[in-house]
């Protein structure tokens, strides 16, 4: 073989190689998330492995809904938070409870990027694995208020299916314990009119997407083996002595 041949082979594998490679580096890039920036907002770690909620919710999907999509929102957050320090001290339930007060140039960014960390850190603590049943006082206002528990897991549902697009499905509680199922577009929480979640699930594609593709009822049903009640639970009491968080 020449030198000249040859040296046409390695240009070639080379530029196969670099081919080959594209794809995969474009996938690792996806969903866009923004560079990782310090900041006060900080990803809460998961509190059980990614795997935890097989079959129900499989571990790639809770790789990327926690380590992208949550990720995402958290760095988008940090980012506006460098030219707008006073996002970061102030507190989530205050700032996503005031919207309004915010200069236009930012409201719509932390609308959907503090709303999304708030939803998402609500639903990885109500997830849990070995997460029980419900007793006690949410079951007793789970009685009271929804019907029962498997009205209000049937209207919960419907709920989740009848939300066009991206968004989620709610119960809200007030401080007196009363609950409701209500649902939001986007990363829009009850926290933005004055209302609490006790507890949600989200029903965003990137939620279940690569398991359940378009069934979304499929997936809504599966996701009660995914709910941890001793935490739904810690959250109702909470609520009522007005502590609830995020
Ligand atoms: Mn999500």
């Amino acid at each position: 073989m020449s030198a000249l041949s040859r040296r046409h082979l390695v240009t070639m594998a080379a530029g196969l190689a670099a081919v080959a490679a594209v794809p995969r580096a474009v996938f690792a890039q996806a969903p866009a998330a923004a560079p990782a920036a310090a900041g006060p907002f900080v990803l809460p770690p998961l509190t059980y492995p990614t795997n935890a909620f097989e079959p129900h919710i499989d571990a790639k999907t809770m790789e990327i809904h926690h380590g992208r999509h949550h990720a995402a929102y958290v760095a988008n957050l940090n980012n506006v938070a460098k030219t707008n320090p006073q996002l970061g001290s102030s507190a989530i339930l205050n700032v996503l409870g005031n919207l309004n007060a915010l200069n236009d140039d930012i409201k719509f960014a932390v609308r959907n990027n503090l709303g999304g960390h708030a939803n998402h850190t609500m639903f990885w603590e109500i997830m849990g694995p070995n997460g029980g049943k419900p007793e006690g006082e949410v079951l007793a206002a789970i009685d009271k208020d929804l019907g029962g528990m498997e009205k209000f897991q049937n209207d919960f549902n419907a709920a989740g299916g009848r939300q066009f697009g991206s968004g989620w499905v709610f119960v809200t509680v007030t401080k007196e314990g009363k609950l409701a199922i209500e649902t939001r577009p986007n990363q829009d929480s009850p926290i933005m009119d004055g209302k609490r979640a006790l507890m949600g699930n989200d029903v965003w594609e990137h939620a279940y997407y690569l398991n359940y593709q378009n069934r979304r009822a499929d997936y809504l049903k599966a996701w009660w083996n995914t709910v941890n009640w001793s935490k739904v639970a810690e959250r109702y009491a909470a609520a009522k002595a007005g502590t609830l968080g995020v």
